[in-house]
């Protein structure tokens, strides 16, 4: 069991590197989409206008990709993944446009790209909405901000306020054509494109020592702004995983937004994926309340036995990399690193805790005087 921290773009410096060797992770997470480029995140997250503007992203080069493993492995640290595909680079194959076949090509260059720059792990989120009707607050111990959906007093984004043309993931990356009909789609449509996608796309992966890594919907809600959601119950995982049967074809395992789902026992779930093997890493996060209400917690105050979580995958020999995912800010001057050091810290002691202890049928260990 590896500990990794995910980092933004603009974060992807040798600072954080220096930062997450500090606070014991030996992997980064990569995030190069720039999701609030010109925009204030604490102010746009959720909001119906939208996130950034990726309409100028062009796809991300071999020489761009390992220049950064090159500079992760520098700083003692090895890249994990990369999380999310710019939503410029395969629009039109969420919502099945004309530019689908030529995104395809490209997608499959980016994922042999990555494989020969020795990034083995590529998360994305096959969503229309993306992340979207979170509202923010001070739901954390302590009045820590963080963010919750559905909270009773809250003023949340409108649910069914239309996708405007030229967005997908809360992002533009086209201008809108004047008198465009709003963006919608039905669970059947977006199981069909999916399906389409991991089987053009999987054994691409598989040649190049990929896995693709699915997140779960966040949020877990049964439709967002017109369109149907994919992964939002835990039995929709194994549905994902039957459409095409490889190692490739894997899973970015969030534990809040699974926890977050109707019904289930998370530790089971956990349990079986973990035993799959297709687990490409796993978002390591705590929350309090599911569908329709829950806030999203520090790592040791939700709902969710976090040591548990890590027995488990000790027993099942999980052997991949487990990043914090969301943190609730830390009121001080370095809000965002004072919470994943937070994090990882606890994360650190539950992982040489459960090695410490070895297989869940031995005793606990004592800690009374001898
Ligand atoms: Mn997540």
């Amino acid at each position: 069991m590896k500990i990794g921290l995910g980092l933004y773009r603009e974060q992807l410096n040798p600072d954080n590197y220096q930062f997450a060797v500090q606070a014991g992770a030996t992997h980064v997470v990569a995030h190069l989409t720039n999701y609030f480029a010109g925009k204030d995140p604490k102010i746009d997250s959720g909001d119906a206008g939208g996130w950034g503007d990726c309409s100028g992203d062009r796809l991300w080069s071999f020489e761009e990709l390992s220049g950064l493993v090159a500079d992760v492995r520098a700083s003692g640290l090895d890249v994990a993944a990369i999380e999310n595909f710019s939503p410029k680079f395969w629009s039109d194959i969420l919502l099945d446009g004309p530019e689908r076949a030529s995104q395809m090509e490209g997608l499959k260059q980016l994922i042999r790209d990555a494989g020969r720059a020795g990034i083995p792990c590529i998360g994305y989120n096959f969503s229309l909405a993306g992340v979207y009707g979170w509202t923010r607050g001070p739901y954390a111990r302590g009045g820590a901000e963080s963010v919750g959906f559905g909270v009773p007093g809250s003023t949340a984004p409108d649910p069914d306020a239309p996708i405007p043309d030229g967005m997908v993931w809360n992002m533009r990356y086209r201008p809108p054509v004047a008198g465009a009909a709003a963006i919608s789609v039905s669970p059947t449509d977006l199981w069909d494109r999916l399906t389409r996608f991991l089987q053009d796309i999987v054994p691409v992966a598989e040649e190049a020592g990929v896995v693709l890594g699915a997140h779960p919907d966040d949020p877990p809600a049964e439709e967002l702004r017109g369109t149907a959601r994919l992964v939002n119950r835990v039995e929709k995982y194994d549905r994902l995983m039957d459409i095409v049967d490889s190692p490739s074809n894997g899973l970015e395992l969030c534990l809040g937004s699974l926890q977050e789902m109707p019904g289930g026992d998370i530790y089971d779930h956990v349990r079986r994926f973990a035993r799959s093997g297709r687990v490409g890493y796993i978002h390591f996060r705590n929350v309090r309340g599911r569908m329709p209400h829950y806030v999203e917690t520090f790592v040791d105050e939700g709902d969710i036995d976090m040591a548990e979580i890590v027995r488990i995958l000790r027993d099942e020999n999980y052997q991949g990399v487990m990043v914090p995912d969301h943190t609730p800010a830390m009121t001080c001057g370095a809000s965002w690193h004072a919470g994943k050091a937070f994090a990882l810290g606890y994360m650190r002691a539950l992982v040489q805790n459960a090695e410490a202890l070895g297989p869940s049928r031995s005793q606990p260990i004592s800690l009374a005087p001898q």
